[in-house]
């Protein structure tokens, strides 16, 4: 057993933004007083994390003057060379100010649509100052809520004109930096364009440059919208597309929770870590949550410790589900191949169809098939459960 402590190769991340929370909700106001991005670095570099990740006005408030930004942002680097943490992604905030009431690259406006444009080359620049490799685009104002106001097509369009002229930003600039898109079904819009990675998957392929394109699942993201978010990592990592991921945790059919990640949803999340880890996933593990409203710092503190924790525990249980040899044993039995069907392997042939259809398959006896499903998933609670 291991002591859980995270170390720089975890790639554990956390937002200025999240250990930042100030517990304002939109009932209440904030329960904690706002601590200041270095207080923040220091405060991650002090529970272990690897790197901190940040929205331009996280950092630089959307008014500061020039020079105040450059001063602002060569403070913040001393911290990040005092406190060994990196940046490895930046992202843009086109949400909190009321000139993106009606979204940012999807707005109505052509004003609106050209400022967001010009912050957000202004906030890759300062991501590509601070080192990151990874640029997030999450639309949380990018959609409706009356269709009679936006035409989807419309939003969708505008949306690919804007990734479309970022792309050749950064390629004309020569940045090292690849987007990656974070689908959102709703809050704090009614509707959220782009709602599923499915849908990002697909819109992905419709720009000019795919390849500098990928997704930022986020496991609220996708339970809000009742998915299975495993799948969906899965299908984004078979498309070559998972370039971030934002871990957190979220009860079905509830507001946006954002939890310490592995706070509800255990088995869920275990088969997360486990196919994260599985496949070799190299990119950060980014946590998109904030501790409880009713926590104190020294509790915010704790919801870090935690949130790394948790998934350092649920890879050890994935090493452990993957050495049990009951565990493997069982998948052996269920995966059992004599072969007869190899022929399949390599796709269509006339030859492959003809030997398909000449071939003796006994469908009875594979309706009849025991499959021991339950007995593993049991197997697998009680690596959980801690009792194996
Ligand atoms: C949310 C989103 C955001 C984004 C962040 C970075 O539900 O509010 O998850 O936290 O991840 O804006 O793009
Ligand atoms: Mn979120
Ligand atoms: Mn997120």
């Amino acid at each position: 057993m291991s002591n859980y402590n995270p170390k720089p190769a975890d790639k554990f991340t956390f937002g200025l933004w999240t250990v930042g929370n100030i517990g304002r909700d939109p009932f209440g106001e904030a329960t904690r007083k706002v601590i200041s991005p270095i207080q923040i670095v220091h405060m991650l570099a002090e529970v272990g994390a690897w790197g901190v990740n940040l929205h331009d006005n996280d950092l630089v408030p959307i008014d500061a003057t020039l020079s105040e930004r450059d001063q602002i942002v060569a403070n913040f680097k001393k911290a990040l060379d005092d406190s060994g943490i990196v940046v490895p992604m930046a992202t843009t905030n086109l949400f909190t100010d009321p000139a993106f009431k009606d979204g940012a690259f999807t707005s109505n406006d052509p004003n609106v649509r050209a400022y967001a444009l010009q912050k957000t080359m202004n906030a890759i620049d300062l991501g590509i100052e601070l080192g990151a490799k990874i640029y997030v685009f999450w639309g949380g104002r990018e959609g409706s809520e009356s269709d009679s106001a936006k035409n989807p097509l419309d939003g969708i369009k505008r949306m690919r004109d804007a990734m479309n002229f970022l792309c050749e930003y950064v390629k004309d600039q020569d940045y090292d930096l690849k987007f990656a898109l974070e689908p959102k079904p709703n809050e704090p819009r009614s509707n959220i364009y782009l709602p599923t990675v499915g849908h990002a998957l697909a819109f992905i392929e419709t720009l000019d440059n795919p390849d500098m394109c990928g997704v930022n699942p986020e496991v609220a993201h996708e339970h809000m919208a009742g998915l299975n978010f495993t799948h969906g990592v899965a299908q984004a990592w078979d498309a070559g597309k998972l370039f971030h991921i934002d871990l957190n945790d979220q009860l079905f059919g509830r507001y946006d929770q954002d939890f310490r990640f592995g706070s509800e949803m255990i088995k869920q999340n275990f088969y997360l870590v486990k196919f994260l880890e599985d496949v070799g996933y190299g990119g950060s593990r980014h946590f998109d949550a904030h501790a409880y409203r009713s926590s104190n710092y020294d509790d915010v503190r704790e919801f870090a410790k935690g949130c790394m924790r948790t998934y350092l525990i649920l890879k050890e249980k994935a090493a452990q589900f993957n050495a049990d040899a009951e565990i493997q044993a069982l998948l052996a039995e269920i995966n059992d191949d004599d072969g007869s069907f190899d022929y399949l392997n390599s796709g269509y042939s006339q030859d492959a169809a003809a030997k398909l259809r000449s071939a003796e398959i006994d469908r009875v006896a594979l309706g009849e098939r025991n499959l021991p499903y339950e007995k593993l998933d049991q197997l697998t609670m009680e690596v959980l459960l801690g009792v194996r």
